[in-house]
């Protein structure tokens, strides 16, 4: 519990109140029991803005829907559904289901009621965890019969936990019906074009109707049917997400058109994703050397589309079985085994109080933000540079840079502090040495950020950081992010104003793929 409390920085923001909530939570939750790293989280947040309050309800606790929410709230998937009916050329059948997921096979897959026995044992053990969303390893609508059957169970025994699923849209014009039944707030469907063309390039085959279709007719086919299935569900006020994979040479500058596609059919916000792609996956752009974009192209096809619509940039591009804060993988303390022998004591009320808490903290961390803010008010100056971060939850500075397994980064302007991404790294600190080639990969990673920020950091890292040209910051530690890379950027155009310092662009930087290592 005492670490459980550090983590949560309730000892950094010395808020006794809080501190004692989670005491009573988590002893009547048995936090014990979890024998895992405690890493949940509570926080702070952006409020509102113009967002109708309705769909403020629904994203408010949503990790994906809201990128402030995924610094204090978690989700689950459940692998129970394993068929697919389409064949994309990023996939192979023994890795997840690249839609929702990164390359890594799903440990276990579930059965309905195995499912709906897990789902209670993480809302028990982890408070925060508020949406339980089917992704695969498959096609959950390739699989309906498995997917509803277990809504209906969690439905039934977890009423406050949101539903969310992740299809390729093939056969969600069936589907609306009972997806709205269950009442579905957020469903995601993975649109990679909008012209046959490309799509052949894509996708070698759809089944449909028992019928196998090949090349633009396939691509023709599987795109009617997700764009129906949007405005179907849009219709119905379901939100909806469109998650699109960026394969460079592909369907990179077609983005721009799905964007649009997408956006006048009601979509709610746009993921665009890098391709994973690596020979050893197995898959056809795996072998074919296919490329996947940089950190660079990604977030300048993101930053073309943000004009259109809401962008998401905080997606880790999960597992199918995946458990905890995004960024962060817990599945590995919830195996089928590990739940059976656990107690499973789901509480409403307890789970309501924590989050209610969580809400308190985040007002807060809103308010320590428009203050700093408020400073930077009157700064006349065009300069935006990146910055990366080391935290492990709750919008604070508040992971040691060798315990980072990524960084999350902001871009700096007069306008503030924006998150626009993360980076996954090898770790450096190897069981208390560091090591020297991890390092070289997390500088490639953040190659393009002006300063790190880090809760501590020891004396070499330091130096080759510097030598990089990436200032290490640790003034800040356990204090909340998006105010303290104000003050920095305010003091570093103050450099740049007395010429203290000269401001100079960064260069691009590596998208690491599958470095997040999972417990076993
Ligand atoms: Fe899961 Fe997807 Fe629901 Fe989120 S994930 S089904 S919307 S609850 Fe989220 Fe993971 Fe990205 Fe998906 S970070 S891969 S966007
Ligand atoms: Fe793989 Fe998902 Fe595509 Fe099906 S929809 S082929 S499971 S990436």
């Amino acid at each position: 519990m005492q670490a459980l409390a550090q983590h949560q920085g309730i000892a950094a923001d010395g808020n006794a109140k809080l501190g004692e909530v989670m005491q009573a939570i988590a002893e009547h939750k048995g936090c014990g029991t979890t024998g895992g790293s405690g890493k949940a989280s509570c926080g702070s947040g952006a409020g509102q803005g113009d967002l109708p309050t309705e769909i403020w309800e629904k994203v408010k606790n949503h990790p994906c829907y809201s990128e402030e929410a995924h610094h204090h709230y978690a989700r689950m998937h459940v692998a129970v559904a394993p068929a697919c009916n389409i064949q994309c050329n990023y996939c192979n059948r023994k890795y997840d289901c690249a839609n929702e997921s990164r390359p890594g096979v799903v440990s276990e897959k579930l059965t309905p009621e195995q499912a709906a026995k897990k789902v209670l044992a993480v809302a028990s053990t982890i408070p925060q965890m508020t949406v339980l969303g089917i992704a695969g390893p498959g096609d959950p609508l390739a699989n309906p019969e498995k997917t509803f059957k277990t809504f209906e169970l969690i439905a039934k025994a977890a009423p406050d936990i949101k539903l969310c699923l992740s299809t390729n849209g093939l056969t969600l014009p069936d589907h609306v019906d009972t997806i709205a039944g269950f009442n579905v707030d957020h469903v995601t469907i993975t649109i990679n074009m909008v012209d046959p063309e490309i799509g052949a390039k894509i996708y070698p085959w759809v089944f449909w109707k028992h019928k196998r279709y090949t090349g633009v007719e396939a691509a023709k086919l599987l795109t009617d049917r997700q764009l129906l299935g949007l405005e179907m569900l849009t219709e119905r006020g379901i939100l909806c997400k469109v998650n699109s994979v960026m394969i460079p040479g592909v369907n990179d500058k077609h983005l721009v058109e799905v964007n649009k596609a997408v956006k006048s059919r009601g979509a709610f916000l746009h993921n665009i994703m890098p391709l994973i792609s690596a020979p050893e996956h197995g898959t056809v752009f795996g072998l074919n050397g296919q490329r996947g974009p940089t950190a660079q192209e990604l977030k300048a096809l993101q930053d073309s589309c943000e004009g259109e619509m809401n962008m998401m940039r905080h997606c880790r591009q999960c597992r199918a079985d995946a458990v905890g804060l995004l960024g962060e993988d817990r599945s590995a303390e919830f195996t089928t085994d590990k739940i059976m022998a656990m107690e499973v004591n789901y509480d409403l009320e307890s789970r309501k109080a924590y989050q209610e808490k969580v809400e308190e903290e985040r007002v807060a961390k809103v308010a320590a933000k428009q203050e700093e803010l408020s400073a930077l008010a009157g700064e006349m100056s065009d300069i935006k540079l990146l910055v990366a971060v080391a935290t492990k939850g709750s919008g604070l500075i508040n992971e040691h840079f060798g315990h980072a397994k990524e960084f999350q980064v902001y871009e700096l302007s007069t306008a503030g502090a924006k998150f626009v991404g993360h980076r996954r790294v090898d770790l450096y600190c190897q069981g208390g040495f560091g090591d020297e080639e991890s390092l070289e990969t997390v500088i490639r990673a953040i190659n393009d950020c002006h300063a790190v920020f880090v809760a501590k950091i020891g004396g070499c890292p330091k130096a080759d950081l510097l030598k990089a040209g990436i200032e290490p910051v640790d003034q800040y530690a356990h204090e909340f992010i998006e105010k303290s890379a104000i003050a920095w950027f305010k003091s570093y155009l103050d450099k740049v104003n007395s010429g203290e310092i000269e401001h100079i662009e960064r260069g691009d930087a590596e998208i690491r793929q599958g470095a997040l290592i999972t417990a076993a």
